[in-house]
């Protein structure tokens, strides 16, 4: 009688809450998406914790501290002017300065993007760091277009919202779309605009404030969280078959690490398809690769010409046998049909290099089949983990060995790992990663909550 009463009132709290919250941002689908997720996994929790229910945590934290919207009006090579839009979302500075990347892709919408600012405020409180949530970009696509005209979009990108972040306000890094090219462009900005040479963003070139292992450190993480996960099982990744997705930073290093480890990659993929090699990409193959993608900015499609594996054109690299599945690419890339063909080719371990690659249903594919599933926001955290090495380094104005950062990186991968099995052990001993990390990374920024009064 009693239980059933009780999970009467959670659902119901559960559906008052979502209803709301759909309501106050309509049509908004991968932020709801985001926070149905964390609300799933926080109900229990906050019904035996009434203190966060009475105060309204969750209400406050699904709501942005502050949006900055603006138009970035720039200049083509022919002479054309171009308009685009860009975006700051600033979502919650409770445990510190808003920390999270731009993302420059023509699908950038406020939806994508607060689904990013909310999912980073979770994921910086896991790294054990002092770093709150945000995220930004642009609809701007820097595919085909030359580094004369990325620099003058990033520019002008940079003149307005640099009247909005700062080293103890804000401080943006990559993601899609952005990687060292485009934060050196921001960075020659911001330091002209306001006299200040400042660690105002992260992943910086390591002559001018960047941080050794930035570059590697996402790809590394998600493959020490999965290194993690594996030993729960008395297993490593040494002869694993694994199945990598997208082919830019976070893919690149992720292979460099399962290689080191003893695992095999045998997919890469873009946005046009995927080639499966299936003798592994090994070292000098992954540096053709990253050639290809870093410098030369071409098709993966090229990598199957030259190496003569197979491509596969508008396909994703789910349906090809592994031990190991490692999302890297973007959001929404696995689904439901895709997770099932994963189990029944036996797969036993996915750790998501990407944010919210898998949809909903193929997560639930995972937890029932009860395989070792790593959620973004835990296994990614690798990438601002080094971010906030970065704002370290800066604010001592030193900079720390390729072994020292390496080594914090490690250990924070293992911290998150703890933290995730703390709050997400079940009775039966299965360890549901996606409700421990949810729990974990919301206890350190709700209690900031509480301790600061109505913010
Ligand atoms: P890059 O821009 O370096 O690479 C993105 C890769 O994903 C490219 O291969 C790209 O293909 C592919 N891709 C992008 N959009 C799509 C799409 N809609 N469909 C299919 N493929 C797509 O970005 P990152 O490697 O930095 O980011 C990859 C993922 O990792 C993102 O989800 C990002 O949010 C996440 N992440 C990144 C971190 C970082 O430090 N960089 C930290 C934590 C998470 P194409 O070349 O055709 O566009
Ligand atoms: O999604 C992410 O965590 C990132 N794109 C990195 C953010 C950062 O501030 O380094």
């Amino acid at each position: 009688m009693t239980s059933t009463m009780t999970s009467t009132k959670r659902s119901s709290f559960g559906e008052e809450f979502m209803n709301n919250f759909k309501n106050r941002n309509p049509g908004e689908i991968e932020f709801h998406q985001a926070v149905h997720e964390v609300t799933e996994s926080l109900l229990n929790f906050i019904e035996d914790n009434p203190k966060y229910k009475n105060a309204k945590i969750l209400e406050r934290m699904s709501e942005p501290e502050r949006i900055i919207i603006f138009r970035v009006p720039w200049v083509d090579d022919k002479g054309e002017i171009q308009v685009n839009r860009g975006y700051r979302v600033e979502m919650n500075s409770a445990i510190g300065p808003y920390k999270g990347g731009l993302r420059f892709h023509p699908t950038v919408n406020l939806s994508i993007l607060k689904f990013l600012a909310f999912e980073q405020v979770f994921k910086n409180s896991l790294t054990t760091l002092p770093m709150g949530g945000g995220k930004g970009g642009s609809d701007f696509d820097p595919k085909q277009k030359t580094d004369g005209e990325v620099m003058r979009f990033c520019q002008s990108f940079m003149t307005e919202l640099s009247k909005h972040i700062g080293p103890n306000t804000d401080v943006p890094a990559g993601d899609i779309g952005v990687g060292g090219r485009e934060i050196g462009f921001l960075f020659g900005q911001y330091k002209r605009l306001r006299n200040e040479f400042t660690g105002v963003l992260t992943g910086k070139g390591r002559e001018w404030g960047g941080s050794l292992i930035r570059p590697e450190a996402t790809g590394y993480g998600t493959v020490y969280f999965a290194d993690e996960m594996l030993r729960t099982r008395n297993d490593s990744f040494k002869g694993k078959i694994v199945t990598v997705s997208g082919s830019g930073n976070v893919a690149q290093f992720t292979t460099e690490k399962v290689n080191e480890l003893g695992g095999k990659v045998v997919t890469l993929s873009d946005s046009s398809g995927f080639i499966h090699d299936p003798d592994g990409i090994d070292a000098e193959k992954l540096k053709f690769v990253m050639r290809l993608k870093n410098i030369k900015r071409g098709r993966i499609e090229e990598y199957a010409k030259k190496f003569g594996a197979e491509y596969y054109a508008n396909e994703r690299p789910w349906k090809i046998k592994c031990d190991v599945a490692l999302p890297c690419a973007t959001q929404n890339e696995i689904n439901k049909q895709e997770a099932e063909l994963l189990i029944k080719n036996g797969c036993i371990c996915v750790s998501e290099g990407a944010n919210m690659p898998s949809t909903p249903d193929a997560v639930d594919v995972y937890l029932k089949n009860k395989i070792l599933y790593g959620p973004g926001k835990a296994a990614n955290a690798g990438g601002v983990s080094v971010s906030g090495l970065e704002m370290s380094q800066n604010s001592l104005r030193m900079s720390w060995t390729r072994e020292e950062v390496d080594g914090h990186l490690k250990r924070i991968m293992q911290d998150i790992h703890t933290t995730c099995v703390k709050y997400g052990k079940t009775k039966d001993g299965f360890i549901n990663y996606m409700d421990g990390a949810n729990i974990g990374g919301f206890v350190k920024v709700a209690e900031a909550m509480l301790a600061q009064g109505l913010v």
